[in-house]
């Protein structure tokens, strides 16, 4: 990476009077996470896009929870690696959250508790937009569960026998309309925006980076190719996030 550009990001950190990050499935690849536009991104031969939906779910369910309750069992094996960790410190040493998160995979509230210790943990606590495949909600009462292996019959509420889903959004239902509201707050606050393996090509998260920029503050790029939100970056670092988020916030 070039000398000045690496200067020039670490002095927009220290200078930053508020960050916000918003980080996506690339923040999780060295976790071993499948990201949804790695060349293997297909299960059973069925686009992520295809199964997160309510479509689906409605026309299938067995199929949608089967997907969601492999990527549960893949997760099992995986660790918050050092991007994770280097994101909860950061937040932690500054004590204000300030991090958003596309993924589903509870890895950076592992790092945030991992990190915290004994300490309280909520500054590295992360908004998760889309969900956690780790609860499980009802369909009908939105009651919420810790997720359940799957068994032969599809899994109800006891509540009301509405049938217990993944506490995930799906492609074309919206966002819990309090948390997009607290990531808006965040990122049209913040002076510095750090874009961390995403694409960008999913709303409204991918646009929570340009309220940053509309607010005038500048956005930092990391990830190990150019994305849809390259050319309006102040700076694209291009790298793994667990090699430079270390280096860039500790
Ligand atoms: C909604 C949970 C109201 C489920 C997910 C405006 C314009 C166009 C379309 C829309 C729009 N508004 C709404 C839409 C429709 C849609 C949308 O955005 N579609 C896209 C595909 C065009 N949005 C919605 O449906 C949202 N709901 O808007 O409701 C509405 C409804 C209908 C119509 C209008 C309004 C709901 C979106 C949430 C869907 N749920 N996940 C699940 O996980 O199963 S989205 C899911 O996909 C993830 O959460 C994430 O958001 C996205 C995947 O993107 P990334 O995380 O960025 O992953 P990707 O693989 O793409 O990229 C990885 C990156 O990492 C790459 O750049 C790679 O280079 C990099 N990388 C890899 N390794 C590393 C690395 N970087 C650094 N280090 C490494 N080691
Ligand atoms: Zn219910």
């Amino acid at each position: 990476m070039e000398q000045g550009q690496w200067r020039q990001a670490r002095r927009l950190v220290r200078e930053a009077r508020r960050v916000v990050a918003l980080t996506g499935a690339g923040i999780s690849a060295e976790s071993g996470v499948p990201t949804f536009r790695d060349a293997g991104g297909l299960w059973k031969s069925h686009r992520p896009e295809e199964l997160a939906t309510p479509e689906a779910l409605a026309r299938d369910p067995r199929t949608v929870l089967e997907w969601y309750a492999w990527r549960r069992s893949a997760l099992a094996g995986c660790r918050p690696n050092e991007g994770h960790r280097a994101l909860a410190r950061f937040f932690l040493r500054r004590g204000e959250a300030g991090l958003v998160t596309q993924n589903v995979d509870g890895l950076h509230t592992r790092a945030a508790l991992e990190e915290a210790g004994e300490d309280p943990a909520e500054a590295a606590l992360p908004l998760e937009l889309h969900g956690a495949v780790g609860r499980d909600r009802c369909e009908s009462c939105e009651a919420r569960w810790p997720a359940e292996p799957l068994g032969e019959t599809l899994p109800r509420c006891s509540a009301c026998g509405g049938l217990r889903r993944p506490d995930v959004v799906l492609f074309g239902e919206t966002l819990d309309p309090d948390l997009l509201d607290r990531a808006r707050r965040l990122a049209e606050r913040a002076d510095l925006c750090l874009v961390v393996g995403t694409s960008a090509v999913v709303y409204p998260a991918a646009a929570l980076p340009l309220a940053t920029r509309g607010a005038g503050g500048h956005i930092v790029e990391v990830n190990v190719q150019r994305t849809a939100l390259t050319e309006v970056a102040t700076l694209a670092l291009l790298g793994e996030a667990g090699t430079v988020l270390p280096a860039l916030l500790d």
